[in-house]
């Protein structure tokens, strides 16, 4: 159901124009003519900034002089954004790109949110949950006048909750969406990947599923599809993962056997482009359709 690009991995560390450990974990968008994604890079000292990468066909892409977004020096951010900016994720909403990405600090990862409307000028917009939370994307379009995102705040990784919002600064009404399963491929910890994607049958979210081995953790993709008009009722989702760390680049690097997707754009046609840190090592992409994705969701509600 999934192939992988044959030029895998798309962006390496090599590709950055200045010293890096690693690149991975990119959020993706399309801006006018042109793929963008915003890769997270781990600078040689430890921390992450985000890097804007513009692509005429989504597969071979230029990656920008400087950072787009990197720790900021003005307060509240300062003080929860000391050890990097992780994990982005984009959703376009009316003209503008929304931002959600993880603050890291001393405190612990906390959620913050930034946009943009041209991909030059980045405005952050607040701090929006406390620590310990990872893992937000928002989807595009309110639901009864209120913002919605799903995240996972840490309470051991098990769940996938859901918040509402007015204002994009104060969240509430949080409650559990879905959560992990005993015997699963993802037993031990989730977490949502890229934004949910409007189809014919529902959202359908991408995610992330940790099973715990006596090596480690194994990080491998799924999908999860949510009600149309209700999106914290959870319709169903695939049994089986929709992709594994199988090829070298996924299983050796800085963390290994890591897939985990922050960003996918669905194309006119059909056809699904999952971009995704692999071995939180560089960024590889694979496609796949949307029809075979749905098909692979178990209807359990
Ligand atoms: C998660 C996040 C990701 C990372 C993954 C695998 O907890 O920190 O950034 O890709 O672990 O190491």
């Amino acid at each position: 159901m999934i192939e992988r690009f044959r030029g895998n991995p798309i962006i390496r560390a090599e590709d950055i124009p200045v010293p890096c450990n690693t690149v991975f974990n990119a959020a993706a968008t399309v801006y006018k003519d042109e793929y963008i994604l915003l890769v997270r890079v781990e600078g040689v000292e430890g921390k992450s900034s985000l890097w804007l990468a513009r692509s005429k066909d989504g597969m071979k892409f230029e990656i920008g002089k400087k950072p787009a977004l990197s720790p900021s020096d003005q307060e509240p951010f300062k003080t929860y954004e000391k050890r990097g900016l992780e994990d982005p994720r984009i959703t376009k909403m009316d003209g503008t790109y929304y931002i959600i990405y993880t603050a890291y600090s001393h405190y612990s990862p906390r959620l913050a949110l930034a946009k943009t409307e041209d991909f030059e000028k980045f405005e952050r917009i607040g701090l929006i949950s406390e620590p310990v939370n990872k893992n937000a994307v928002m989807f595009p379009k309110k639901f009864n006048g209120k913002f919605i995102r799903f995240d996972r705040p840490m309470a051991a990784g098990i769940a996938t909750w859901i918040s509402y919002s007015n204002d994009l600064i104060y969240w509430g009404d949080s409650k559990v969406v879905f959560e992990t399963r005993q015997g699963y491929w993802d037993a031990d910890r989730i977490g949502p990947g890229a934004p949910p994607i409007r189809t014919e049958k529902g959202w359908l979210l991408i995610y992330h599923g940790v099973k715990m081995t006596s090596a480690g953790p194994i990080y491998r993709l799924g999908v999860a599809l949510l009600d149309i008009k209700n999106p914290s009722r959870l319709i169903g989702r695939s049994e089986e993962p929709i992709l594994s760390p199988t090829e070298y680049y996924e299983r050796v690097g800085e963390v290994p056997n890591v897939v985990f997707t922050c960003g996918a754009i669905l194309e006119k046609d059909g056809e699904l482009k999952i971009y995704y840190g692999a071995a939180d090592t560089s960024i590889c992409l694979v496609t796949a359709h949307i029809d075979d994705l749905l098909s692979a969701i178990k209807i359990t509600n």
